[in-house]
Parts: structure tokens; C-alpha cells; sequence
């Protein structure tokens, strides 16, 4: 797309007028971001319909992407960068007076997601429409999206997300693809005059859905595909006669419980939340997408359902959107009159579900007399589906109850329970993991009996992320000197880094990588300095772990690591070592009290540690405040040392560890999820890799863990966590930090931290060890980036394009 400098300023500054209704001189920072979106969104709004009458008129097949979580990030940035107008809005911004780094800070993040999982959408949609593929994807337009963190005395405090408080110029609201949604209600048996029985749901409540497009712009701006977020709103069902007749209250609780729906999104990752009002949710937003492809669908066919699942796939992302499953079975019908057998048929070839963790916390479960209430003809339908399921059991292993007892799509408990997981997999054609080793487990311990019955089912897609916005946005300075090495098709196909390889060993591309790795760091010391005050040198070895706070992902792994660096620092200042700033960005859920503890343990450590003139600014510890995709991106090209230390089998895959190593940093991780098979293409010389491995994990918890043993076994260990007890980092208040050591020694450390610990201190000390010598510290860090092609979410997509999806490539003129 060509678009010239002058025409931007020309545009920006309409747009201020016209869109924002201010001018040049007086415009805020926020209305030039307003008015630069809205020039975007001019070259954006024609591609996008361009693609959707291309994709009509073609009538092609195309993939329905259910997401409960969309992590979208700021969106100006990359979308000029899609459009390869970067450079010029840039400059016409310059002559305007303003940087466009100011003007992008003034976006707020869409943060639709908690993390990986929503993140991983957000890089698939890129994918999907940078790849030309017809793809829609589903979600929720939730007024807050998770939320903000800040930090109390030390402690995570929550606050509200107001993204859209004064509105989101890349979004569009389509009223006339409103949907009704029915809730609640009963369900009658009606006996027809021919004999055969008929089911018709009397709702007791209707849910507007209200569609907001946000546009999707692929790489190269040809296809613009959309993300379509459905708002719930009281319907026109809303119970007006009791409004008039002054029963304001009733009218207004019918109507608080519709507009409640989309107000949050809930703050858990890899936890069920496993409330009324989020299965609610789950439900508005598969109904509503599955009548919205139903209007699409006929648009092009008429009634004749024949071709559905030709025309439709459903990817289900995790076990969230299950709901859609007998949802179809329901619309197939009791509204479109097909029978049983057809309407299974349909559904089993139009779904395929992606799980994304093996954690069985994480695995939803739905209570029946939850059902019973809000959907009482889907609770019917799926009796009806795991009773013929059953018989499909019964056939494979005749007389044995047990295999039935665990297979049934209800666990019978004192609490009667739906596994959405067993539905999933038993409504849909295939089922993937998300890295190699994972799908491996989800054959062999999650669903082995279900892998025996229908061994094609499963396969593995192994995640990736976009290079647009994990390199070429975020770190324009790598980028440019790539374009300058091996030109400038690499965002398009990664594999093109391979050719950086050889300049691994050369001293000037050396230097310059090196050089630009600096930069980067120097801008996040300023960011750090802005944030929290602490002056960091760039000149240490920046060593990053962001993601999510969770007992598996082990961040009090790292911090028994930093104390015992403190420890060996206090008794030797003069200790061979290179200086290290550990930086941290996560957030809890509110309602999980460890880790927050844990959150509030590092930072009371980093005061102290920060503080401590002893030590001579060798050690910093940094705690940054409200992690999200806009924080991610200046930490990531600034990272040396990628931290992706979960206990082996429990981090499906992991992303950030991808986006890191893409940009240079040198993981330092476990035997885990896509650890693995980065190592393998990286190569694990220039990688630190520790710990129990996957099996060894297992062997180590069936022969019976003892954390005691490491405890009295191994001094440091001790040491760190009786200091924990003590009131050196609390003063006046001994034990305030107590509950880490509680749960590693009384909790019996389920993530076998301290069985890990000394391998991952020796992994450190290499590590250190090898930052001294900068060329060889460079060699890996550049073969690094040139090895990490396999991770783009390009080659996710094509690999679930050919293997699941069955999509073509639809190319938009
Ligand atoms: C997360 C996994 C990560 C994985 C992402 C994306 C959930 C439930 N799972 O390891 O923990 O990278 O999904 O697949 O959020």
C-alpha cells in the first residue's frame, strides 16, 4: 500500500478536525493517537470489505475461531506495520510536531486475556489473515478486560480496566447482525398427531448480542479478516410491562443480569472460575457465533444444511466454548428439524478442540443442577450424547464399568459434574496439544482411553508467534539491521533468519547485534527508572521471567536463586560475578493467596536487595507493575537470559519463551513444553537447560518426594528459607514472608522446586560464566534469533490449515 508522508499529514490532520473535532494546535497527545488511528482505519475499512465480498463470492470454506480470551495488545503500531506505512506515518507524525512512540503510549492495551492462552489467539488471527485464509474469530467485548495491577506496601492490588472508557477508534458496531440468546427456562416433550415426540425450550430469559468488528490486518495488508466481540445487552424482551407498572426493580434486575454478561472478563489462567454468571458467558457467546455462522451460512446456501460442515470448522480454544457442541446438536434440531444421527454427524466433523494444559485444576467441570437451570435442553442433549457414547464404550470393552465410570461425559460424585474436556473430545474430529511433548501427554495421561479408542484424533500443533509484532514492531532496531543482513522478507517466512547463521561468528555483525541488544536495554532502564524509581546499570546481564504467577511456572524457584546470590554476595563482595538485574513481570489471580505471597515475598526481597550498598550494585531485583502485551514488548528485546523453568510436564507449551529467544536472549529453562523442541532447533549449547526432566518428574513422585531431605540436605537451601522466617527483609515483622517455605516444606512442594534447585543454581553459574565472554555469549544469542523460524504462528497456521482445518488460501484482490 502506498501512502505517501504528505498524505498522512494531510489525513492525521482531517481527522483531527473531522473525527476528533479539535485541530493541530490544541489537540492532546490521546487525539492524535484518535486522529492517527482513524487515518489507518481509512486504508483498513475498504480491504476489510474487499475481503468479505471476495470471501462471499468465492463461498469458501473458512475457520470460526471461539476464543473466550483475545490478548490483542495495542493494535496502531501494528497495523501500520501490516500495511508497511510504519516509516511514513512515523515521519508525517514527526513534521507534525510529535514522536509516534509518544503517540502509540496513549493507546490503551486491549487486554481481552489473561495470557498465553489469549495471546495465542491473538497471534493466530495475524496468522490467519496474513496468510490470506478465511477465518473469523469469536470472542467476547468485555468492558473490562483484566485487571490493572499495582502494588501496596509490596502487594498486588487490583484495579478495573477501563480500556474503553473514552472509546476505541479500530472497532465497529454492527447492529444489524444482532443476535437473541435464550437462558433459563423449561423444557416441554410435545407429542406430535404421527406419534414422535418433539422438545421445545420456554426460556425464561432473552440475551441481546450486540457484534463489535475489530479489523484483522495481515501482513501486507491484502486480507482484512475480522474479530468479531459479542456485547450482552437487555434484550427488547426485557420485561417492559413490569417496568410501566412501577416494578422498576424487577425490570432493572433482568436487565443488570443481560448487561453483567460481557462487563468482565474473569481474572483466572489455567484455573476454573466455575461460576454461574462465566458458563453464562461461555454460552452468550457461543450461541451468538454459532447463529451468526448460521446467517452466513444461509446466506450463501438457503436452507439446505447439507453443506455445512464443508463450509464451517469450529476450533474450539480449550475447553471454553464446549458449550457450542450441543448448542449446534440443539439449533440442528429443534430449530432446523434434522434427526439425531444427522445433526451428530454435522457437529462431529465441524469441531476440533485444542487443549491447552494438563493441570487438573484447569480442566472444567460444570455442576448438572447449574445446567438444569440456565440450559435444561442443552443438559437433555448432552445426556443424550453420553448415553450413545457409552454404548460406544460398552463395545470396545464389554462389562468393564470402570472404563465407563471414567469416560462418561458426568462424573458422578456427591456433586453431579459435566467434564467438558470428555465432551470436547467426544464431539469433536481432532484434538491437539500445543507442543510435541504435551500432546504426547495428553494421549498418554490425560485421555489415554479416549487415544485408544480413536488414535487419529489426536495430533500436535506445536504454537508459535507472530514475527510482526514479536520482532518487527518491538524491536525495529534488530529488525533493521536483519533487513540490511538478509533483506526483508523474514517477517513473512521466518525461516529466511537460518541465513543469519553463518554471521554468528562474524566479529562486526557481532558487534552490532550486541550493540543493538544494549539500546534495547538502555530504553527499558529508563522505563524501569520511570516505573519504580531504581536505577539499573545496563551493563548487567538482564535475565527476564514474564508470564503469569503460578506455582508450576516456579517464579520462587528464581527468588530462592536470587537470595542465595545475595547470600554468596554478603559473604564475599568480592565474588567472580557479573553483575545481574532480574526483572519480573505477573500477575496473580486475585483469589490465589500463594501467589501473591510470592509476588509480595520478591518484592520485599528486591527493597532490601536494591538498598543493600554492601553488595555494590551487583544484584538489582525488579518487580514491574501491571505486565501486558505493551510491557512485554519493551522487556523482550531487552532481555538477555529467557527465565522458562516450570517443573517439566506441566507448561504445555509456553510462548514468551519463543518471543525471548527470537530476540536474542538465551532461555534458561527446563525439559518442558516448547523448551524442548527450541532447544532442538537452537541447539542446547546455546541454551542453559536444568532440571528433572518429564519422566523423571513422574519417577521422583511415585517413589515418594520428601522436600525435607533437600531442606537438611543442601546448606543454601536451609539458609534462604530459614532467612524467609526472619524479619531481614520485614522488619519488625518476622514471618511475614513465611508462606513460601510453608508450602515447599509443609505443602510438600508439589512443583518440586528444591529438587531443582541446585541444578538450576549450577545452570546460573554457566550462564554468568559465559557473559564474561561477550563473542561467545553473542555467537549464541545470534544463532538464537536465526533458528527460531519454526515459531512463527505462520507455521502453527499452515500446520493446522493442512492437518485439521482442510483450508485454502484465498487470495483478495
Ligand atoms: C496455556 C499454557 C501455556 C501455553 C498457552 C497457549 C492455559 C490454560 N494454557 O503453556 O499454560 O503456551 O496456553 O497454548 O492458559
Amino acid at each position: 500500500m502506498d501512502v505517501s508522508v504528505d498524505q498522512f499529514k494531510e489525513s492525521i490532520v482531517r481527522h483531527l478536525n473531522t473525527t476528533l473535532g479539535t485541530d493541530a494546535e490544541k489537540a492532546s497527545d490521546k487525539a492524535w493517537w484518535g486522529a492517527t488511528s482513524a487515518a489507518v482505519n481509512e486504508l483498513v475499512f475498504s480491504r476489510l470489505s474487499e475481503t468479505q465480498k471476495t470471501h462471499f463470492n468465492k463461498d469458501t470454506r473458512a475457520v470460526h475461531y471461539l476464543s473466550l480470551e483475545f490478548l490483542m495488545g495495542r493494535l496502531m503500531g501494528n497495523n501500520l506495520q501490516s500495511l508497511g506505512l510504519f516509516e511514513n506515518a512515523a515521519q508525517a507524525l514527526k513534521d507534525l510536531g510529535h514522536e509516534i512512540s509518544d503517540i502509540a503510549e496513549e493507546e490503551p492495551d486491549m487486554a481481552l486475556g489473561n495470557g498465553g492462552l489469549g495471546r495465542l489467539a491473538a497471534c493466530f488471527i495475524d496468522s490467519l489473515a496474513s496468510l490470506n485464509y478465511p477465518a473469523i474469530g469469536y470472542g467476547i467485548h468485555y468492558e473490562h478486560g483484566l485487571f490493572r495491577q499495582a502494588f501496596q506496601q509490596g502487594r498486588q492490588i487490583e484495579r478495573p480496566d477501563s480500556w474503553r472508557e473514552y472509546g476505541n477508534p479500530w472497532e465497529i458496531c454492527r447492529p444489524e447482525s444482532v443476535q437473541e440468546i435464550p437462558v433459563f427456562g423449561y423444557v416441554e416433550t410435545v407429542f406430535e398427531n404421527d406419534g414422535t415426540l418433539r422438545k421445545v425450550w420456554h426460556p425464561g430469559s432473552v440475551i441481546k448480542g450486540v457484534p463489535w468488528d475489530i479489523p484483522i490486518v495481515g501482513y501486507q495488508g491484502k486480507t482484512v479478516n475480522i474479530l468479531r466481540l459479542w456485547e450482552s445487552r437487555a434484550s427488547e424482551f426485557f420485561d417492559w410491562d413490569a417496568f410501566n407498572a412501577g416494578a422498576y426493580k424487577d425490570a432493572q434486575g433482568e436487565q443488570n443480569l443481560a448487561e453483567t454478561i460481557s462487563k468482565v472478563l474473569y481474572p483466572n489462567d489455567e484455573t476454573d472460575a466455575g461460576k454461574q454468571l462465566r458458563l453464562i458467558q461461555q454460552y452468550f457467546f457461543c450461541a451468538c457465533s454459532l447463529k451468526d455462522i448460521m446467517r452466513r451460512y444461509k446466506r450463501a446456501h438457503g436452507d439446505d444444511l447439507s453443506k455445512y460442515s464443508d463450509q464451517i470448522v469450529i476450533q474450539l480454544n480449550d475447553t471454553h466454548p464446549t458449550i457450542a457442541i450441543p448448542e449446534l446438536m440443539r439449533t440442528l434440531m429443534d430449530e432446523e428439524g434434522m434427526n439425531w444421527e444427522d445433526a451428530w454427524s454435522v457437529c462431529q466433523k465441524s469441531f476440533a478442540y485444542t487443549n491447552h494444559t494438563l493441570l487438573p485444576e484447569a480442566l472444567e467441570k460444570w455442576p448438572v443442577y447449574l445446567f438444569e437451570r440456565v440450559l435444561p435442553r442443552h443438559l437433555e442433549i448432552i445426556y443424550e450424547i453420553n448415553r450413545r457414547f457409552l454404548d460406544e464404550v460398552e463395545a470396545q470393552w464389554p462389562g468393564d464399568d470402570s472404563k465407563k465410570i471414567k469416560l462418561s461425559l458426568i462424573e458422578e460424585a456427591d456433586q453431579r459434574m459435566i467434564r467438558m474436556g470428555n465432551l470436547c473430545v467426544v464431539g469433536s474430529y481432532k484434538v491437539n496439544g500445543v507442543a510435541a511433548v504435551h500432546s504426547e501427554l495428553v494421549k498418554a495421561d490425560l485421555f489415554p482411553e479416549f487415544y485408544e479408542m480413536w488414535p487419529e484424533k489426536f495430533v500436535n500443533v506445536t504454537n508459535g508467534v507472530t514475527p510482526r509484532r514479536w520482532l518487527k514492531a518491538c524491536n525495529p532496531r534488530l529488525s533493521t539491521l536483519i533487513n540490511d543482513t538478509i533483506g526483508t522478507e523474514w517477517p513473512g517466512e521466518l525461516k529466511l533468519l537460518e541465513q543469519l547463521a553463518p554471521k554468528a561468528t562474524n566479529k562486526t555483525f557481532q558487534k552490532k547485534y550486541m550493540q543493538i541488544k544494549r539500546e534495547n536495554k538502555l530504553e527499558l532502564v529508563s522505563s524501569i527508572r520511570e516505573l519504580t524509581g531504581v536505577e539499573v546499570s545496563a551493563d548487567a546481564i538482564f535475565d527476564v521471567q514474564i508470564k503469569r504467577l503460578h506455582e508450576y511456572k516456579r517464579q520462587h524457584l528464581n527468588l530462592l536463586h536470587i537470595l542465595a546470590l545475595y547470600r554468596r554476595l554478603l559473604e564475599n563482595p568480592e565474588l567472580d560475578f557479573h553483575p545481574m538485574v532480574f526483572l519480573f513481570g505477573a500477575k496473580a489471580a486475585p483469589g490465589y493467596k500463594l501467589a501473591k505471597e510470592i509476588i509480595f515475598t520478591i518484592n520485599k526481597v528486591a527493597d532490601r536487595i536494591n538498598n543493600d550498598p554492601r553488595i555494590k550494585d551487583k544484584l538489582k531485583v525488579i518487580f514491574l507493575p501491571n505486565y501486558r502485551v505493551s510491557l512485554a514488548e519493551k522487556m523482550i528485546p531487552a532481555a538477555d537470559l529467557s527465565e522458562q523453568i516450570s517443573t517439566a510436564g506441566y507448561e504445555a507449551s509456553g510462548t514468551g519463551n519463543m518471543k525471548m529467544a527470537l530476540n536474542g536472549a538465551l532461555t534458561m529453562g527446563t525439559m518442558d513444553g516448547a523448551n524442548i523442541e527450541i532447544a532442538e532447533e537452537a541447539g542446547e549449547e546455546n541454551m542453559f537447560i536444568f532440571g528433572l526432566s518429564v519422566d523423571e518428574v513422574k519417577e521422583t513422585k511415585t517413589k515418594g518426594y520428601n522436600p525435607w531431605d533437600y531442606y537438611y540436605g543442601n546448606p543454601e537451601i536451609k539458609a534462604v528459607l530459614d532467612w524467609l522466617d526472619t524479619d531481614y527483609f520485614t522488619p519488625g515483622e518476622p514471618g511475614a514472608l513465611s508462606a513460601i517455605k510453608r508450602s515447599l516444606l509443609d505443602g510438600g512442594d508439589p512443583y518440586l522446586v528444591l529438587a531443582d534447585f541446585e541444578s538450576y543454581s549450577d545452570a546460573h553459574k554457566l550462564a554468568n560464566e559465559k557473559y564474561k565472554d561477550q563473542t561467545a555469549w553473542a555467537e549464541s544469542a545470534i544463532l538464537n534469533t536465526a533458528r527460531m523460524g519454526k515459531f512463527t504462528s505462520d507455521r502453527s497456521i499452515e500446520d493446522y490449515a493442512r492437518d485439521i482445518w482442510r483450508l485454502t488460501k484465498c487470495d483478495v484482490k
